[in-house]
């Protein structure tokens, strides 16, 4: 039977793809499923928003189902934008003016360190939580875009030195949240495509 990853964003969608396509897991990606309905993310965490998405896609498709909920953190502004991170600056912001509006709001900042959450929950094709599996991280937020890989935020996520989208999806992978969140829950993937196969 196959996964259902059931993300919107098409960053995350190539980045657990290749993850999973590398621990031999067959895949769908809510357009496989023909799903365009978006769940609403009412939570306040990204275990609630993670769990909202995985329990309703796997109801509504009725397929085993991982779901991802992830954001950033950022020190010197309290840890926002936290779950608010895909609208932060407003809904009509393209991504690199969302970039450019975190820039400017730590402009003169010294302080810049920031984080990547991810939260990840699985669930059985009823909807019943299996698992759920959290990866983090560190770094700090440079002070212009720099890279062309990856998605979001990375142009402006530097990790020694170097921004997330100055480094390859296989770099990117073995110190992302999404990777270490991935890793951590792969093994319940495994178990619960055993049982339901
Ligand atoms: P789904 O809810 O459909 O999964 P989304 O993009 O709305 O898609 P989230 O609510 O989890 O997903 O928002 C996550 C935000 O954090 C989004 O703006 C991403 O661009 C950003 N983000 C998450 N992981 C990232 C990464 O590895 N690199 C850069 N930005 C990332």
């Amino acid at each position: 039977m196959k996964l259902l990853i059931a993300t919107h964003n098409q960053g995350k969608v190539k980045e657990i793809a290749q993850m999973l396509a590398d621990a031999k897991i067959e895949c769908l990606s809510l357009s496989d499923a023909n799903v365009t309905f978006d769940v609403d993310e009412t939570g306040t965490t990204f275990l609630d928003n993670a769990t909202l998405k995985a329990v309703q896609y796997a109801q509504l498709t009725n397929l085993p189902t991982l779901a991802d909920d992830s954001g950033l953190e950022v020190d010197a502004l309290n840890g926002e934008p936290g779950v608010y991170t895909a609208r932060y600056g407003g809904k009509e912001l393209s991504q690199p003016e969302r970039n450019q509006f975190l820039l400017q709001n730590l402009k003169n900042e010294a302080n810049r360190g920031a984080r990547f959450q991810c939260m990840m929950v699985l669930c059985d094709p009823t909807g019943k939580v299996q698992a759920q599996e959290q990866g983090t991280l560190e770094g700090e937020i440079g002070f212009e875009p720099r890279g062309e890989h990856g998605f979001g935020y990375d142009p402006v996520f530097v990790v020694d030195g170097r921004t997330l989208a100055e480094r390859e999806a296989a770099e990117k992978k073995l110190i992302s949240h999404r990777g270490r969140a991935l890793f951590a829950i792969l093994p319940s993937i495994e178990k619960l495509l055993t049982n339901s196969g």
